[in-house]
């Protein structure tokens, strides 16, 4: 009996970097993803489907099994929590940094900070760490806003050239973490369906070797 698999890929700036590893190991969708509506997606393995969803709700859909297999990026696994979550392999696409970052020159307050980030869990972590009292307010996007409008004194976001900080007159701080794109797989889809699974993350690891190796 062969099991179906989900394997559901972030849309956005991972999507175009994950189907060509996908592709070198086998895995086609059948149709032209961008000029489509659908969020399920056939592929040239009969048994497996692709969903394409929101990166932030990828570990979601892997941790409760509606998706077997996801990609995402490390920065949304740390916040959401590795609960009921493999983490096989690392893709080795989209690199950036988590990183704190303020107005360029202003100096970080003495007392409690305010900060704004949608990463509020790593922010809370990272601050408590360094034994900081931070407000912590929530935003969803166009952090870099923040500090210039005094809503924050600092953000918590992802940094990959440093342009939307400049172009935005605040600078880098301190990295949090490095980030990279995951594959994650269901804890009990990977016991159940091991057959299938392995396979898959056996030729995208080749995938990611053979690249690295470039
Ligand atoms: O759009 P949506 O709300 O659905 O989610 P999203 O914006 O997080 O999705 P998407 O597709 O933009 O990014 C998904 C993932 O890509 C993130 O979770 C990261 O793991 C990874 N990634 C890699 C990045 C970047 N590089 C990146 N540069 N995610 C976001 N950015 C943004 C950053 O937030 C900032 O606004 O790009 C800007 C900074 O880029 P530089 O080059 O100007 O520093
Ligand atoms: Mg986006």
């Amino acid at each position: 009996m062969t099991d179906n698999l989900v394997i559901a890929l972030s849309k956005g700036r991972i999507l175009k970097e994950t189907l060509p590893l996908l592709a070198e190991a086998g895995v086609e969708p059948v149709e032209d993803l961008s000029s489509s509506r659908k969020l399920i997606f056939d592929t040239t393995v009969n048994t497996i489907k692709f969903i394409i969803i929101r990166a932030t709700d990828v570990p979601a859909y892997v941790q409760y099994g509606g998706a077997d297999l996801g990609v995402t990026g490390k920065d949304v696994l740390m916040e959401h929590g590795a609960e009921g979550i493999y983490e096989p392999l690392d893709l080795c696409i989209a690199k950036c940094k988590l990183m704190t970052a303020a107005l360029k020159g202003e100096k970080k307050p003495t007392g409690r900070i305010r900060v704004a980030t949608k990463f509020v869990n790593l922010a809370k972590e990272f601050y408590a760490k360094q034994g900081i009292q931070a407000d912590i307010i929530k935003l969803y996007g166009a952090m870099e806003l923040a500090p210039v409008l005094n809503l924050a004194d600092e953000i918590v976001d992802i940094v990959d050239t440093g342009n939307t900080l400049r172009a935005n007159g605040l600078e880098p701080r301190e990295a949090i973490h490095d980030i990279s794109t995951r594959l994650v797989v269901n804890r009990s889809s990977m016991k159940i369906k091991h057959a299938q699974i392995q396979p898959i993350i056996e030729r995208l690891a080749e995938a990611v070797a053979k690249r690295q190796r470039k």
